[in-house]
């Protein structure tokens, strides 16, 4: 566990020249850091003072500004010093040097926010929220995670914590008075609040997953026989001339990616050599990479010349959509199966209707201005607290009041752990130390 005994620094601006550079100083002696270094005889409580920074041979490395957040009232919970001075790498370097000479010590990567989960001033989910701001994709995917650090996610948490409390309190109390114990556990109230409980999961892991993929973005694979279309789709959905179309069937022989946001989704998008029997070994060995990124793809588009085949194979698999390209070559207008995209990448029609499914694929109900940002691990410890209810339900209906309240009570610790309200040291290392230096 963190020693937040000792007095932390680090740069918080990133590496590379800059017109400011920013050190951040968090911990009982950051002020008399700040005293030393900048020679100011009194630093006022959020205040800016202009100060010359030097080192210890009473040279000027730097000038600028320093700021002092008077714990509790600041990021960490402690005093916090922010140093101000040039953004050069080398002027940063000997500033920062200067703050470990004088007492501080390199802050591990996430350590600030660390120190502001543990002395509860945000909670996990916050903290995480905090790393996601940072590296969003999309302007929606910034809104979200602000909604998230704001306490959107963690609030949704919180309810449905409330309400598992009740139902812990009505089975143990049921089981403390054997007597009536039978009477308790069948009372349809009981069942009532535990499916509520389930709904109320149901409805949250679903946001939840959308909030994954907003934060993290997905992965496209545009897929098919040669010529069908896939780098002019491609082209399309980036409105760029990023792949070489041509006649010449298997002109894609590499796999081609372009980052872009559809609908303010992150997306990957991956374009591929055509998928056929072929002798020519590059183009095998594009085909080889081709299957490999349709296997780890979040969606599939399974792009077929519409022109060309009578017979359209629509793919079965969840994640696919299947799209009939060249529609501005199709005589009459042909009926498909629902779900399927008809679309001319020549004419750019239909993309839209494309980017739709898209974003209704990959998220639940699309996103909106209540749209938060989640996590993976948000998701299994919710599926994790699914299990442990549905099991309090099966032993609810076995009159087995003891064993559901134990299936109640390892649900509280599995959905705690989201907001770090009850979590091991080992989580917190794993999330931390993907933060940035400084942060
Ligand atoms: N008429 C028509 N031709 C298209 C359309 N999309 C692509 N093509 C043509 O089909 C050929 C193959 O396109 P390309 O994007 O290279 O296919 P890929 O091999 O699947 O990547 C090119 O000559 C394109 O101009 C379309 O919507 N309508
Ligand atoms: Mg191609």
């Amino acid at each position: 566990m963190t020693n937040t005994t000792d007095t932390i620094a680090a740069i918080a601006t990133p590496a590379g020249a800059g017109g400011v550079g920013i050190i951040r100083i968090s911990g009982p002696n950051a002020t008399v850091i700040a005293q030393k270094i900048s020679r100011l005889d009194q630093q006022q409580v959020r205040h800016v003072h202009f100060a010359t920074f030097k080192n210890q041979q009473q040279q000027t490395i730097d000038s600028g500004l320093v700021l002092y957040f008077q714990g509790p009232a600041s990021f960490t919970g402690e005093d916090v010093i922010e140093i101000q001075g040039h953004g050069g790498q080398v002027v940063m370097n000997m500033l920062l040097k200067e703050v470990i000479r004088l007492g501080a010590r390199m802050a591990r990567p996430g350590e600030f926010t660390e120190r502001a989960f543990l002395n509860e001033k945000i909670d996990l989910v916050q903290a995480e929220a905090i790393a996601d701001v940072i590296t969003s994709g999309s302007e929606q995917a910034v809104l979200a995670s602000q909604r998230s650090l704001q306490g959107a996610f963690s609030k949704r948490i919180n309810d449905i914590l409330m309400r598992l409390i009740e139902t812990r309190v009505w089975v143990e109390s049921a089981i403390d008075f054997p007597e009536e114990e039978i009477d308790f556990l069948s009372d349809k109230g009981l069942k009532d609040q535990l499916s509520n409980l389930n709904q109320a999961l149901k409805t949250t892991l679903a946001k939840t997953q959308t909030g994954v993929v907003l934060n993290q973005g997905i992965s496209i694979a545009i897929i098919g026989k040669p010529n069908a279309g896939k780098s002019s789709l491609l082209n399309c959905l980036t409105e760029e001339d990023t792949a070489i179309i041509s006649e010449v069937a298997g002109t894609t022989r590499d796999v081609i990616k372009e980052d872009i946001v559809i609908a303010g989704i992150p997306v990957r998008l991956i374009d591929t050599a055509g998928i056929h029997e072929t002798d020519n070994p590059i183009e095998q060995q594009g085909i080889q990479r081709a299957l490999k990124v349709k296997q780890q793809a979040d969606v599939v588009l399974h792009v077929i010349d519409g022109s060309d085949s009578n017979t359209v194979e629509v793919s079965q698999d969840k994640n696919h959509i299947t799209v009939i390209n060249k529609s501005d070559l199709l005589v009459a207008d042909k009926s498909y199966p629902a779900g399927v995209q008809v679309v001319s990448a020549k004419k750019k029609e239909g993309i839209d209707q494309l980017r739709q499914a898209i974003v209704e694929q990959v998220t639940s109900g699309g996103l909106n201005e209540n749209s938060f940002t989640a996590r993976q691990r948000h998701i299994e410890q919710l599926k994790l607290t699914q299990q442990h209810i549905d099991a309090a339900e099966v032993q609810l209906s076995h009159n087995q009041g003891e064993l559901s309240a134990e299936e109640l009570r390892l649900a509280q610790n599995t959905l705690n752990e989201i907001t770090g309200a009850f979590n091991s040291d080992d989580l917190l290392g794993e999330i931390f130390s993907s933060f940035c230096i400084g942060k």
